[in-house]
């Protein structure tokens, strides 16, 4: 039975990986991060108490910030894969956190690279991803392939910029099998509800319901290659059972504005957001990425992967999942709870 440790994995694309990963016979390992609150309602439903034989799921406490905590549970692990997608992944926050962000984001990346190495040359193989990201090619013209120079905008992208070339140089440098993912926006039920995606299919469906009057937002044309989580986790499996490490972008070669998703988004709803959309300068950011449309055409001639849902059928796997939300959130209210927006702070 193989092995993988997964940094990041109370995320969004920790937890589809987690579920993929064990439905391919591997014992999965997870980094947890300490929290006053829970936060692994997004694997909860893959977690079986570690007494349990058949528990295939195992969480150990650690941090980024902490390279003895990372270092120890990969020894402890033994993993054959490892999959870095630890981050403070939100652009518009890096701008409030730099340091945090580069502490997690590139320096965190190297506390873990650093501790691969020390365990490669104890003689036991082993294959890493990072999860890098389009943000790295800023405001560089589009399509943007492996070829397109970087050009960062945010301290966030900055960050991803250097954890690439860190990656880079310990592969150069040691021989070690690291395979980065440029992979563009992917999004799902399980994203944050302060991405642009997520935020604009909570509130319409909470509109359409009646639990709020509008929503805010910047930038509505800014333009992204969004696609779906779970078909970009398969992605980076595929890479580390490649033969050779390599980099890849991972994109759906389609780009579409903020404004079209929230009119599609509304017209699944049948919500007019003309009457219930409203900009907020507080959304802007100090330097914005206008256009992100990749060129997946190198990872699928190399590792045969496609996208396979559509960025309708993504729009619609959301707005489904968000209005039963909304339905359930009714149904609090109506018992006399309170259904608040969650979460006081602004992105
Ligand atoms: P996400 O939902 O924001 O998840 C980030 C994960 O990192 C969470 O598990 C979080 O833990 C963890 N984390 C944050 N700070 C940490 C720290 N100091 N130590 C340990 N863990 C920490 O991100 P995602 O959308 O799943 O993305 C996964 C990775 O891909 C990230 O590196 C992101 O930057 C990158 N990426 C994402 C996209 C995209 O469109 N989704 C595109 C390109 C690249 P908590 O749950 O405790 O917060
Ligand atoms: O959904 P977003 O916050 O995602 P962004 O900035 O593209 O970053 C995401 O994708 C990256 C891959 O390209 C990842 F690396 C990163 O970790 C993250 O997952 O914003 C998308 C666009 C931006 O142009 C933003 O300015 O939507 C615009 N936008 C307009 N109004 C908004 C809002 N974004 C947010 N979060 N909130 C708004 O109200």
């Amino acid at each position: 039975m193989k092995k993988a440790l997964i940094t990041g994995i109370t995320g969004q694309d920790g937890s589809y990986l987690s579920s993929f990963l064990i439905g391919k016979q591997y014992e999965v390992h997870g980094l947890l991060r300490r929290s006053s609150s829970f936060n692994t309602g997004r694997v909860d439903h893959l977690y079986k108490d570690t007494h349990d034989p058949s528990a295939k799921l195992i969480l150990h406490y650690g941090d980024m910030t902490d390279g003895s905590s990372v270092r120890k549970v990969l020894q402890e692990v033994q993993p054959d894969e490892i999959y870095n997608l630890a981050a403070q992944s939100h652009v518009r926050v890096s701008f409030e956190l730099p340091e945090y962000t580069a502490d997690v984001v590139a320096t965190g990346t190297l506390r873990l690279l650093e501790a691969v190495q020390d365990y490669a040359n104890s003689g036991r193989p082993i294959r890493l991803y990072q999860a890098g990201s389009s943000e790295m090619f800023g405001s560089a013209p589009p399509p943007q392939s492996e070829t397109t120079p970087f050009h960062p905008r945010s301290p966030y992208a900055v960050s991803k910029v250097a954890a690439h070339w860190y990656c880079v140089n310990y592969r150069e440098a040691y021989n070690l099998f690291i395979c980065n993912g440029i992979l563009f926006n992917h999004e799902s039920p399980h994203r944050g509800e302060t991405f642009v995606t997520r935020k604009i299919t909570r509130a319409l469906a909470r509109i359409k319901l009646g639990l709020q009057n509008h929503l805010y937002l910047g930038n509505m044309e800014a333009r992204r290659d969004w696609g779906f989580a779970g078909d970009y986790i398969e992605a980076m499996w595929l890479m580390l059972q490649s033969d050779k490490a390599d980099d890849y972008v991972v994109a759906t070669g389609e780009s579409y504005s903020v404004r079209e998703f929230l009119e599609e988004a509304a017209s699944q709803l049948d919500v007019d957001w003309e009457k219930v959309v409203k900009i907020d300068s507080r959304y802007l950011r100090p330097a914005e990425v206008d256009f992100l449309q990749g060129d997946p055409s190198k990872a699928e001639r190399e590792l045969g992967w496609k996208p396979r849902v559509s960025f309708r059928e993504l729009v619609a796997m959301m707005v489904e999942h968000d209005f039963e939300q909304a339905k359930q959130e009714c149904t609090l209210r109506d018992a006399g709870h309170s259904v608040a927006v969650r979460g006081a702070a602004y992105a």
